[in-house]
């Protein structure tokens, strides 16, 4: 087991819909540390550094656009292998084929539009976690 940092974002459809504390709760229940915190707007800036390894996909605008699209919730979750936890706990990145169970397959639907809108962002490796935490504290 390795003690790791992660960065979270609750998505502007997750903070719309009043997911926040579901989201949270879910973290909390599984063990991991809420370390930093904060309701924010997301700038051009910090998307296109955030989402840099997606720049030039066809969902890439749609995406930004929608990250834009209202306050998100940014979160550093500690815990022992979170990187990886946090990821099972948000499940697949398409919400119709997410695992029930997880955040994405319990919450999480396809709305018919350009950009998959699954609630959560959880960072994938220790290094774009770091990467993450400094984009966005
Ligand atoms: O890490 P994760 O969020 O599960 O997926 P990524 O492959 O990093 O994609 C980032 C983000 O882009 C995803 O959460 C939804 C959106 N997206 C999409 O709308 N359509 C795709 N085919 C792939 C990703
Ligand atoms: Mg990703």
């Amino acid at each position: 087991a390795q003690l790791e940092r992660s960065l979270v974002i609750i998505k502007p459809d997750g903070y719309r819909r009043g997911l926040t504390g579901e989201v949270l709760r879910r973290i909390e229940a599984k063990g991991y540390t809420i370390a930093k915190l904060q309701v924010t707007e997301a700038t051009r800036d910090q998307l296109d550094a955030h989402y840099a390894e997606h720049e030039g996909k066809p969902f890439y605008e749609p995406l930004v656009e929608f990250m834009s699209s209202g306050p998100i919730v940014v979160a550093v979750i500690e815990g022992n292998d979170c990187i990886k936890g946090f990821r099972s706990l948000a499940g697949a990145t398409n919400p119709t084929e997410a695992a029930p169970g997880s955040i994405r397959g319990d919450l999480g639907r396809d709305w018919g539009l350009k950009v998959q809108q699954n609630i959560v962002h959880g960072s994938d490796s220790t290094e774009s976690a770091e990467r993450e935490i400094a984009i966005w504290f």
